[in-house]
């Protein structure tokens, strides 16, 4: 594990809004799967274009949503771990917090966060596919693994109902992308942690961060490339160097 730079803690403790924008790795330590983690993650076992996407709702509704209905009750069985709680404390602290999350679990509630920014949705707000009326889950078989489950129907249209995610080609919810956008626009340091930074639009947020002249503090096990003089790679789980850096 790399030691923490003293300017990567004084720039946090220092800064007047910090975002904090995180990925699948934070809620690693959870048990939770990430995506593209070379053994572990979700893609290495699934093909992400039979799951994630609208066409294959459309050609395969059972499959798609028993697998959300598996990931959703692995979720309900886990914990927040120290690097939610670390977050959350920072918003006690800290004069302006902004919690960007890809993540469509809600470990980072749990843990105390308000006001999260979940930039591809909540896996615990199924919609209509058909009419977006939202939908109230009413108790589910429990599922030992992932198997193909009919999606329950609209209680408005009949239409079938499916996860309140974000799949790919599809567009992030308007108002989360742009409080997002803004804040890394304003900000004076970006803490980015646990993800690949690989998914667009929300890779470009630390960029952009950058860019502005943030101090931009990667958080991750795998290297990251870092290019710039106010930009920081700390090499390691989140749940330990979170609360290294915010002591
Ligand atoms: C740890 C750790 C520990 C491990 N501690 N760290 C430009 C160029 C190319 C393509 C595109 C482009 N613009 C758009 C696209 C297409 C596409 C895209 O980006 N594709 C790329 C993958 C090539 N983007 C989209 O389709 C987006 N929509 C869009 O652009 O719409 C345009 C539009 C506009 C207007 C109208 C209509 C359309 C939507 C993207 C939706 C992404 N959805 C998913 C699934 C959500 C549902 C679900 O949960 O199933 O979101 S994909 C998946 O990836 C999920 C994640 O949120 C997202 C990001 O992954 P994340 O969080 O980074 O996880 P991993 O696994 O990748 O990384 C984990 C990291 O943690 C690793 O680095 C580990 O090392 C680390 N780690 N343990 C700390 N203990
Ligand atoms: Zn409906």
């Amino acid at each position: 594990m790399t030691d923490i730079p003293a300017a990567a803690k004084q720039a946090v403790r220092q800064a007047r809004h910090l975002v904090v924008f995180t990925g699948a790795g934070v809620s690693a330590e959870s048990g939770v799967h990430t995506f593209r983690d070379a053994l572990t993650g979700l893609w290495a076992r699934f093909d992400p274009m039979q799951l994630a996407t609208p066409e294959a709702f459309l050609r395969d509704p059972a499959l798609v949503w028993g697998w959300y209905e598996w990931r959703r009750q692995l979720l309900l069985g886990v914990e927040p771990n120290p690097a939610h709680r670390a977050i959350a404390g920072l918003q006690q602290t800290l004069p302006r917090v902004t919690l960007i999350t890809q993540n469509v679990d809600d470990l980072h509630e749990r843990a105390g966060s308000r006001d999260v920014l979940h930039l591809h949705g909540s896996i615990f707000a199924p919609r209509c596919f058909d009419c977006g009326r939202p939908h109230e889950f009413a108790g589910a078989p429990a599922m030992a693994s992932e198997q193909a489950l009919e999606p329950p129907r609209c209680s408005s249209c009949n239409g079938r109902v499916r996860p309140g995610v974000v799949w790919f080609g599809e567009a992030l919810p308007e108002g989360a992308l742009d409080a997002a956008f803004a804040a890394a626009g304003d900000c004076d340091c970006l803490l980015s942690i646990g993800t690949s930074g690989v998914v667009q639009p929300a890779a470009m947020i630390p960029d952009l961060a950058a860019r502005r002249g943030a101090t931009v503090i990667h958080v991750n096990p795998e290297p990251i490339s870092v290019g710039r003089a106010n930009e920081y790679s700390l090499q390691g789980p989140a749940g330990q160097i979170l609360p290294l850096l915010l002591t």
